[in-house]
């Protein structure tokens, strides 16, 4: 690879700029954007052809990661920093006089992705590519991606999220590896001489699928994975045979686009709609085609050979139509029959849950699977009779329980039971939501299949979320402890013996300042709100859901607000609020969350009785690079759902490794945090697992007698009755009390706020706080993607 230097980085540009009759001093920064990404392109271009060729000849068995989403982020700065070039670009960018960070916000963060899950899946494949695993993904470019938030007025808005409105320089469109899919039609079956029975499809949709290929950049090792997205597009061009015709034919196009059209917002609640379907179908065809293609070319052996070459990985259950569509394509195409096929198949899939709410559970109903898909239906009915039949015959024991097993049950087709059927591997994604899987969720599954079921904690990519995001401290631990912990994030527990290293604790508490500071400025420009670096920055940002609780948080605001009322005298640390959050469209509670927080908001932060001792902030728009600004600055990091309901959480190891302490439940991943920091560490509250479950099962507990009896809470709900902050507030109260507070947002209050008490007292003093800090880092390690992705390559993939 070159040496790279300013002169030269900046002589390159030049020479591309000047291609395009631009004047190096006199570009822009979105003309320099894209200057710097073709440069850098060259780069991985060359890679990315000597990736592919010794996958070509070494023929290593590949993973595939099949997921509507996949939240990757800005690439242009991963992708330099990753090639080592980045301090090389912004020495030359500053020497040329342009600010490199502007530069980098040229990019628009593809939305390709709701929250966690998506995030999730960029996180493995940078760890898939550092590690050197032949793992690829495979998704859809939605043409909008997920919508815009703006606060109008406290109220969520929804704007288009049209992303590619400017070409995105990273991916590369690939007309030539097209391929057609079909819907709908009808299936006709023939009885050969010998017997067997063929299928053939009539009057069926097609549609063909393109692939734009992204390019994942190994962490200084030139391995180029391949991120293939698929696009909707017309099989055949629009005729002209006359005038309505014409308009007929337009109008099925623009049908056939809205394929890949937009990404569905609504991460809470199934819907059953059917374009959503066609997008799991489009993403499930067009990549099983393509993975196939590849065996053949490359493998050039007998398909029973094929779960010795590929493995793949459903992200939830939105994939899982690649079990039917499998068989179909082996029995119909390529004449196996069942036995054999599912032998293959049901080697070849792995499926992870994210989610035991069970409205996001999906299910379809028969009649538009059955049209959409006939073939796919018929083949899962083929599945499901012979599930049942095993079960009624060989396992007497779950006869009584077939119906809450059936795939085909009630007049739906149940997507999670088709997919722990299908596949050879279940995992969940922290231990207790593993566990909760194991004895809830999928409780008589587990009894069937003991094996299948395993843990694999989530993970974050250290070298996005602390290299790159914060690298001022990045470079102290590495002074620190030396640079070994980059390859292998464990050895962040060296920090340890440095736990009562004043200098450092010093110098880490410099950086957070910064970091906050930093946040301040951009916080005052968005939104004109003047925040004091030195209060505590207390952070909640994910999806906005009522099990995530962010009403608990707000909840605890007006406590201080109307406790700081009645006593301005009142010894408080001063206290920054941050919210950052998006929620589903249609999701009316959650939206009226926002607007209470923005009231909230702009109440406290007016109210000259508060001396600025209390902050609100709602930043709109949380994505990708927001995150990366807000998680550097963060102090204290709220895990805050109900017990059992968060499956794992990765934005607690994002702030985690940044420094930041938790105050959390025990759930998710925060169990895991906590056993690895220990209770000194970590600021747990609230009810546990077991209780939840017990109190859904005893109906034992009472929302309104908290209500009755804790003056606090009775305070804070008379105010959103009364209209205190405005009138539209009146809802939330009635719905809290009728439905008796199904997330125990009552039942915690008390000891939240007890331990938000706890923790102001905590935070003076300093010194202690920090090396708290230093101890969140240290074993932070454990909650690198790398980690993580090693689990799956070994005990699930056996890459
Ligand atoms: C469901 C649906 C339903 C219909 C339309 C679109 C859509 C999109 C996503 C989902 C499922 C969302 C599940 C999810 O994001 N789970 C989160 O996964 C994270 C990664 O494993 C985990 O850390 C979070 O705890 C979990 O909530």
């Amino acid at each position: 690879m070159k040496k790279w230097t300013p002169a030269l980085f900046s002589s390159q540009l030049e020479s591309i700029l000047k291609e395009h009759e631009i004047e190096i001093k006199e570009a822009s920064s979105k003309e320099m954007y894209y200057a710097i990404s073709s440069l850098i392109s060259q780069e991985i271009e060359r890679n990315w052809k000597k990736t592919e060729k010794r996958y070509h000849s070494k023929r290593p068995k590949q993973l595939y990661y099949l997921s509507m989403e996949f939240l990757i982020g800005g690439l242009l700065k991963n992708n330099l920093f990753h090639y080592d070039m980045l301090d090389t670009c912004n020495q030359a960018m500053t020497e040329l006089g342009f600010d490199p960070d502007q530069i980098y916000q040229e990019e628009r963060d593809p939305g390709l992705g709701n929250g966690g899950l998506g995030r999730l899946a960029a996180c493995f494949l940078d760890s898939l590519a550092a590690l050197q695993y032949p793992g690829h993904g495979y998704g859809i470019r939605y043409r909008y991606g997920l919508f815009e938030q703006r606060i109008i007025n406290g109220y969520q808005t929804e704007l288009p999220d049209y992303w590619l409105d400017s070409p995105y320089p990273w991916e590369i469109r690939k007309i030539d590896e097209a391929v057609e899919i079909e819907y709908g039609g009808s299936v006709h079956m023939q009885q050969a001489e010998d017997g067997s029975f063929t299928f053939s499809y009539h009057n069926t949709d097609k549609v063909l699928a393109v692939p734009y290929d992204v390019p994942i950049i190994g962490f200084q090792n030139k391995v180029v994975n391949t991120l293939r997205l698929w696009s909707a597009e017309p099989a055949d061009a629009v005729q002209q045979p006359d005038e309505t015709e014409y308009y007929h034919q337009l109008e099925h196009h623009h049908a056939i686009e809205q394929i890949s059209g937009f990404l569905y917002p609504d991460d809470s609640s199934e819907e059953g709609k059917w374009l959503r379907l066609k997008q799991q179908y489009f993403l499930v065809a067009a990549s099983l085609q393509k993975i196939l293609k590849d065996y053949q070319e490359n493998v050039r052996k007998s398909l029973s050979k094929l779960p010795d070459k590929v493995v793949i990985q459903i992200n939830d259950t939105h994939p899982s139509l690649a079990i039917p569509e499998m068989m179909r394509i082996l029995m119909d195409e390529e004449s196996l029959g069942w036995d054999e096929a599912w032998q293959i198949t049901s080697n070849m899939f792995a499926y992870t849950n994210h989610t035991i709410m069970s409205e996001a559970l999906e299910k379809w109903p028969v009649t538009v699977m059955h049209q959409l898909l006939p073939r796919l239906y018929m083949i899962i009915n083929e599945i499901n009779e012979r599930f049942c039949r095993d079960i009624w015959e060989g396992h007497t024991e779950l006869r009584e329980r077939i119906s809450e097993m059936a795939i085909i049950a009630d007049g739906y087709v149940h997507m999670a039971r088709l997919a722990v059927v299908g596949s050879f591997s279940v995992n969940g994604v922290a231990k207790l939501h593993t566990q909760i899987l194991k004895t809830q969720e999928l409780k008589d599954f587990y009894q069937l299949y003991p094996k299948r079921f395993n843990n694999k904690t989530n993970g974050i990519t250290h070298r996005r979320w602390l290299l790159m995001a914060n690298p001022r401290l990045a470079e102290v631990i590495t002074e620190t402890i030396s640079s070994h912990w980059i390859k292998r994030p464990r050895e962040l527990t060296h920090l340890l013996r440095h736990i009562n290293d004043k200098p450092l604790l010093d110098q880490l508490d410099i950086i957070k300042n910064e970091n906050k500071q930093k946040l301040a400025d951009y916080i005052q420009q968005t939104t004109g709100i003047l925040v004091d670096h030195q209060s505590i920055f207390d952070v909640q940002i994910k999806r906005l859901h009522e099990y995530k609780r962010q009403l608990l948080n707000t909840f605890h605001v007006i406590y201080l607000y109307n406790e700081l009322k009645e006593n301005p005298l009142l010894d408080i640390t001063p206290r920054t609020f941050i919210f950052a959050a998006k929620a589903a469209p249609s999701y009316y509670f959650a939206k009226e969350v926002i607007k209470l927080i923005n009231t909230v908001a702009s109440v406290v932060n007016h109210d000259p009785a508060i001396k600025g001792k209390l902050k609100v902030v709602f930043l709109e728009n949380y994505n990708v690079s927001l995150a990366e600004k807000i998680i550097p600055a963060v102090d204290l990091s709220e895990q805050i759902s109900t017990a059992g309901k968060e499956a794992s959480g990765t934005g607690n190891m994002k702030m985690m490794m940044n420094g930041a302490l938790t105050i959390g439940t025990l759930d998710g991943a925060n169990i895991e945090m906590k056993q690895l920091v220990s209770e000194a560490n970590i600021f747990l509250f609230g009810l546990q697992s077991d209780e939840v479950f017990q109190y859904y099962q005893t109906g034992e507990y009472q929302a309104n007698e908290l209500y009755q009896t804790d003056d606090r809470l009775a305070k804070i709900l008379d105010q959103l009755r009364d209209g205190y902050f405005g009138h539209e507030f009146k809802d939330i109260y009635y719905q809290l009390l009728s439905t008796n507070d199904p997330y125990f947002i009552l039942k915690d209050f008390d000891d939240y706020v007890e331990t938000h008490q706890h923790i102001d007292q905590t935070y003076r003093n300093k010194d202690s706080w920090l090396s708290k800090s230093l101890v969140n880092i240290a074993h932070s390690g454990k909650f690198s993607s790398d980690r993580t992705i090693r689990e799956y390559a070994t005990s699930i993939w056996k890459l």
